[in-house]
């Protein structure tokens, strides 16, 4: 974990701009090889800048999963392996000595801020799961459109930077403030196109573990996962983690944008559930994740050799509060056994989980189920909406001994 000067990020990767910017630049039908992923036959890459193999979605703008593999043996995901996802097209050479943080709107004094600037205030880290709302949107039933995730559309760092909260106070935030709105440098290809934009309520922008972030598990963060700066909101889904941050705006009246009003928006009960076909009825913006436990050991449809016990072995977390029990099944949820929990590295983090079941030879379905400290725990059956936002259930995986 790297703990001094911001600017020890920051140099090295002056060197590497060439380097991003070509590789970027490579056309697309190179970049698929031959590679089978194993969560799914689906085609890998190795071919984008600073990462290492990832499930191929959507070359441009890129669309990258990670595979269950990669969360099978770390807590912290590496970030050659981290997932990425853009809605628009990006500028593929940052110089950060030119990059400024504007923060304008409803404050009493505008700001411009370097990112040495922002390297002089306090520096916080925290390990947190970025995960898309549509995490594990190609598994449901019936299907929707959109990417077809399976569940590598997530993964946990160490997030390292300023609490927005010290930003704004510098900038001085006027009273009547309701929310706080942040752009990046990624631009629609049409102009018509709305900017991805995103804003948080004011209360929630001020609370203390939601950061500008310039580093990732002690490196600067990778260009396809928001270099220089990005926003990392801790418990929230990854639309609000707006990267490549560069403009962040105080609002006294409600964001009436496209990106809040029109769209991550969720059936407004907690579970984001509604019957397939049915009116959507009223909906809020996706927000606060889940508990969710994904078994990482066993991909679905696996045959394993007979054991006296099998094990199962995975990565749970609790949404905004932290895991505190994950609990097995081999028998469709009849009985369940505790998995052991690894390392706590905090409410926001992964907890990777361990157990094994008794199965004897013939087909099997085995459940992992989180339950947080809120006691909120995982339904049984999936929860279901038009847009595959905020899958909650737990996913079965099946598998064959013998
Ligand atoms: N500037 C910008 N920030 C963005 C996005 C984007 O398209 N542009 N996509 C958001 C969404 S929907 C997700 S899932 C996360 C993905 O973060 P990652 O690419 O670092 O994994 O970035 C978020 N931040
Ligand atoms: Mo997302």
């Amino acid at each position: 974990m790297v703990r001094d000067g911001a600017q020890r990020y920051i140099i090295p990767m002056l060197t590497r701009r060439a380097l991003i910017a070509s590789a970027l630049a490579a056309p697309a039908a190179a970049q698929v090889d031959l590679g089978f992923a194993d969560n799914g036959l689906r085609p890998t890459t190795r071919t984008f800048p600073q990462k290492g193999e990832m499930i191929l979605q959507r070359s441009s703008p890129p669309l990258l999963e990670t595979p269950l593999s990669v969360f099978d043996a770390h807590d912290f995901t590496p970030n050659d392996r981290f997932f990425v996802r853009w809605h628009y097209p990006f500028p593929t050479s940052i110089d950060p000595a030119r990059h400024r943080l504007r923060v304008t709107g409803h404050v009493t004094k505008p700001l411009s801020l370097s990112l040495g600037d922002l390297a002089r205030l306090p520096r916080v880290a925290v390990a947190a799961v970025n995960q898309c709302a549509g995490n594990g949107r190609g598994l449901f039933t019936p299907r929707v459109a959109g990417a077809q995730w399976a569940n590598g559309a997530m993964g946990n760092a160490l997030w390292e930077g300023v609490r927005l909260r010290q930003v704004l106070a510098l900038a001085g935030v006027k009273a009547g403030a309701v929310a706080v709105r942040f752009g990046g440098l990624d631009a629609p290809l049409v102009e018509t196109a709305p900017d991805f934009e995103k804003s948080l309520p004011i209360d929630h922008a001020l609370t203390d573990d939601v950061l500008i972030a310039w580093a990732m598990n002690g490196e600067a963060l990778p260009l396809l996962n928001g270099f220089p700066l990005r926003l990392v909101v801790p418990g929230w889904y990854s639309t609000y983690w707006v990267k490549m941050l560069d403009a962040i705006e105080v609002l006294a009246t409600p964001d009436e944008g496209y990106w809040m009003a029109k769209a991550y928006l969720q059936p407004a009960n907690p579970l984001a559930d509604v019957a397939p076909g049915a009116p959507p009825g009223a909906r809020v913006p996706v927000s606060v994740m889940r508990p969710r436990a994904i078994v990482t050991s066993i991909a679905d449809g696996a045959k394993l050799p007979p054991r006296a016990f099998t094990p199962v072995q995975g990565v749970a977390f609790g949404g905004d509060h932290g895991v505190k029990t994950v609990e097995l099944s081999g028998d469709g949820g009849r009985s369940w056994v505790p998995a052991q929990l690894g390392p706590d590295h905090g409410r926001y983090a992964f907890r990777r989980f361990r157990g094994a079941l008794a199965l004897p030879p013939g087909k099997h379905v085995v459940l992992a189920r989180a339950t947080n400290a809120a006691g909120v725990s995982q339904p049984l059956s999936q929860n279901w909406n038009p847009s595959g936002y905020n899958r909650a259930g737990v996913d079965p995986v099946r598998l064959e001994i013998g």
